[in-house]
């Protein structure tokens, strides 16, 4: 049987062998309640509040995160891949949480951002028979088939990150809104433009891996942006969210652009990262004292530097420590709770302060977090 079964199965059991105690009547008559063979005698509020009590103990025994048979709880995690930064902090938040100390027996899959990879890592888990599956969809597509696999299997899955677009057979999904992310970094542009006396923008941007909804909803959310004040986006071509494929697209662009553009847009660090350095062997200078505005994504550790450093003139945070939540969902399955179907990460705007703007999206006002040693410090 399930861990996760057995743990709901103990808690009501325990809690309705309390209550069959209890009177029917709620007149304050006393009643006899078995007490392990001798009868002692409560009253039926003393009975109720005994139940809460047993009641609390036994969602406590439900939601340990070892089962109630003292087992370790079944993993499988399929992860996108080792491609970034954001990407090493969002394993080792998932490795720390899962741990066999706290309970845990995790399988892990690192799918090097291939999606059959994944998908057969997830049949994998099931033939496991895990207690639970996590994944970070490589791509928001193609995955009804193997999610009706695990909803047959009886394995509750859990989306972490990136979403799935084509399936709702999964029991929640922890992550980003990153629509949001880009209609941040387009209204911050704008701000920081105004605020330049800057009235044109051609702008070059170098997106994540094709198909990820993170690309698409950055892509999505930046080309609103652009559309309602009229910018032109020169081109946009992926980057793969690695460094390399950031340089070999800056590189690209140096050429086919020169001259002609006023803002990279990079949809994460690591992109932007390979952009400086395309940037720098053409000679284009970038940051709050260049002749290039440079945006990315994430805001990692790395990419505040590079902010504090005036290279970066503004990170959009994606928050890659979703695991503590993770583990809330599975703590409610555990014990036999429906947990929140959505929940989305808290993540912050930065940059230095002099390229520190009042903007809004739809009428929102927007904070934006000023990049000190301190804020890289307690960074992911
Ligand atoms: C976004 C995440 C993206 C990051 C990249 O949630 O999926 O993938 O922005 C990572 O750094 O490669």
């Amino acid at each position: 049987m399930k861990k996760r079964l057995l743990g709901a199965l103990i808690s009501s059991a325990m809690v309705a062998s309390l209550l069959a105690g209890c009177s029917s009547s709620n007149s304050g008559t006393t009643e006899p309640v078995t007490d392990g063979g001798t009868e002692t005698e409560q009253t039926t509020e003393e009975t109720a509040d005994t139940a809460a009590t047993v009641e609390e103990a036994a969602q406590e025994v439900a939601e340990n995160t070892e089962s109630a048979d003292g087992e370790l709880i079944d993993i499988g995690f399929a992860q996108v891949g080792h491609e970034s930064d954001w990407r090493t902090a969002s394993t080792k938040s998932c490795q720390d949480v899962f741990s066999e100390a706290n309970g845990y027996n995790l399988s892990f899959v690192d799918c090097d951002n291939d999606s059959a990879a994944q998908l057969e890592a997830v049949r994998s888990f099931i033939e496991q028979d895990v207690d639970y599956i996590i994944i970070d969809p490589i791509v928001s597509t193609g995955w009804d088939t193997v999610l009706t696999e695990c909803e047959d299997a009886g394995i509750p899955v859990i989306v972490i990150d990136r979403t799935i677009d084509d399936s709702d057979k999964y029991a929640a999904w922890v992550g980003s809104d990153f629509k949001q992310e880009g209609l941040a970094a387009g209204e911050w542009l704008k701000a920081y433009a105004d605020s330049k006396g800057i009235t044109e923008i051609n702008a070059l941007v170098i997106s994540g891996t094709t198909g990820a909804s993170a690309q698409i909803g950055r892509s999505d959310g930046f080309k609103e942006v652009a559309d309602s004040y009229g910018w032109t986006i020169l081109d946009e071509q992926s980057g793969d969210f690695t460094e390399d494929g950031g340089q070999e697209v800056m590189e690209s662009y140096c050429k086919s652009y020169e001259g002609k553009f006023n803002v990279v847009v990079c949809q994460n660090d690591n992109e932007a990262f390979g952009a400086m350095t395309a940037m720098d062997n053409a000679g284009v200078t970038y940051g709050p004292d260049g002749d290039v505005i440079l945006i990315s994504f994430d805001a990692c550790t790395a990419g505040l530097e590079e902010v504090k450093a005036r290279k970066i003139t503004a990170d959009f945070e994606c928050n890659p420590l979703a695991a503590p939540t993770v583990e809330e969902v599975i703590k409610t399955l555990q014990s036999g709770g429906t947990p929140e179907t959505e929940v989305y990460m808290p993540e912050h705007w930065y940059a230095l302060s002099d390229a520190i703007v009042e903007f809004s999206i739809n009428g929102e006002a927007q904070e934006m977090t000023e990049v000190t040693d301190e804020v890289i410090e307690a960074q992911y």
